[in-house]
């Protein structure tokens, strides 16, 4: 098939998924062309039968938010056309669906474009609420020819919310691709990150209100009373200054390491014993699937799609958002008995191995573009 995908290419679950499943679909013989406004930033190097369509925009005096969804569905169409596309497959509902939705209707005249939508999470349960969003979304997500969540949970938020069937909804989880996030990837940090042999606790994300980042460091001040640790912190966003604030304020500086953007995340949550996660709310948590395909335990908030995740007792624990005092206990009782900490983090290699790989998901979307490409 001739596939069209358009995600937010810079730092994010969605564009990461994006960007692995256009990979994933090339490497299985498909066609894959990105249409966004920056090449996907995982998207790195030479993928045979993959290929790249920056969306043009003229700025202009007048234009004080320039109209992207309307230059995104001229890429589209155009991109479309020249190549022949069966489908495009539009990850993150605002704007790309509503883009999407105006490429097909300017190409009905001479062939049909099908649209597959995935939602991803803000999408539904944050953005698309607002008022000045809802009704669009709606319409372009009711319009798209075939329609994925990634979790059980946010399918039913968006028939909620939405008013959108749940027979139109399949839920494919996100996935993982199993050859990069794995337990041993080379180089070790371990003794750069942890010298004095301290468990590691780790964190990864963009550090956003919703993230918790604060509950993070103070769950982190639990343990650390507890057993000798070391948090790692990685990722950037608009709450990174209130957690390092709160890592001084409670003199954990010398043990908590900001580290920032990073490129190979796989390196450092190779040498994780215990990944941190106490979201406010989350559709489906990839970075808690990384953690596990990399072989640590996942202690995490009880919201959103992560009980779908993560198994309570087997696969690490979950705790009531903002419930730091039960999420540091938990985490202690992960970290202090090894016999534990190293079954969980193999219960967690085999359900991410078996239920969210490549291997395992991607045939399910192949699938579903089957289903709409046929439905005529
Ligand atoms: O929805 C967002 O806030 C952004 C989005 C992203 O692009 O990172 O995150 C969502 O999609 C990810 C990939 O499917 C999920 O792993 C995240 O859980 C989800 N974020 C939220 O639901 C807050």
């Amino acid at each position: 098939m001739k596939i069209g995908i358009t995600c937010y290419p810079t730092y994010g679950g969605s564009g990461v998924v994006a960007t692995e499943l256009g990979i994933a679909l090339a490497e299985r013989g498909h066609e894959v062309h990105f249409v966004s406004y920056a090449q996907p930033f995982r998207l790195g190097g030479f993928h045979e039968r993959v290929f790249f369509h920056e969306v043009e925009m003229e700025d202009y005096p007048l234009f004080e938010h320039p109209p992207y969804s309307l230059a995104l569905a001229v890429a589209l169409h155009d991109t479309a056309r020249k190549h022949g596309l069966d489908l495009v497959h539009m990850h993150y509902a605002i704007p790309h669906a509503a883009s999407a939705y105006l490429a097909r209707q300017m190409l009905a005249a001479e062939r049909p474009l099908k649209i597959v939508t995935t939602l991803h999470g803000t999408d539904i349960t944050l953005v698309g609420l607002h008022p000045s969003f809802h009704a669009i979304t709606r319409f372009s997500i009711l319009e798209s020819d075939g329609l994925s969540a990634v979790s059980s949970y946010l399918r039913d938020e968006t028939v909620r919310d939405f008013s959108v069937p749940a027979s139109r909804i399949e839920v494919i989880p996100n996935f993982i691709d199993t050859r990069i996030w794995h337990p041993d990837v080379r180089p070790c940090h371990r003794s750069k990150l942890a010298p004095g042999g301290e468990k590691i606790v780790m964190h990864v994300s963009n550090f956003r209100a919703l993230k918790r980042v604060e509950d993070v460091i103070e769950i982190f001040a639990r343990i650390d009373r507890a057993l000798p640790a070391r948090l790692i912190m990685v990722g950037d966003g608009p709450d990174r200054p209130r957690a390092v604030q709160r890592a001084a304020d409670l003199g954990l500086e010398e043990k908590v390491l900001f580290l920032g953007k990073h490129q190979s995340v796989e390196e450092l949550l190779a040498c994780c014993d215990l990944f941190v996660l106490a979201s406010q709310t989350e559709s489906f948590g990839l970075a808690a699937l990384e953690a596990m395909a990399c072989g640590a335990p996942v202690l995490a908030s009880a919201v959103g799609g992560l009980p779908e995740l993560v198994v309570d007792g087997v696969t690490g624990f979950l705790r009531p958002a903002g419930d730091i005092e039960a999420m540091a206990e938990a985490g202690i009782a992960i970290l202090s008995d090894e016999e534990r900490r190293r079954a969980m983090s193999r219960a967690g290699l085999v359900l991410a191995r078996e239920q969210f790989s490549a291997e395992a998901v991607v045939p399910r979307y192949e699938a579903l573009y089957e289903r709409v490409v046929n439905a005529g």
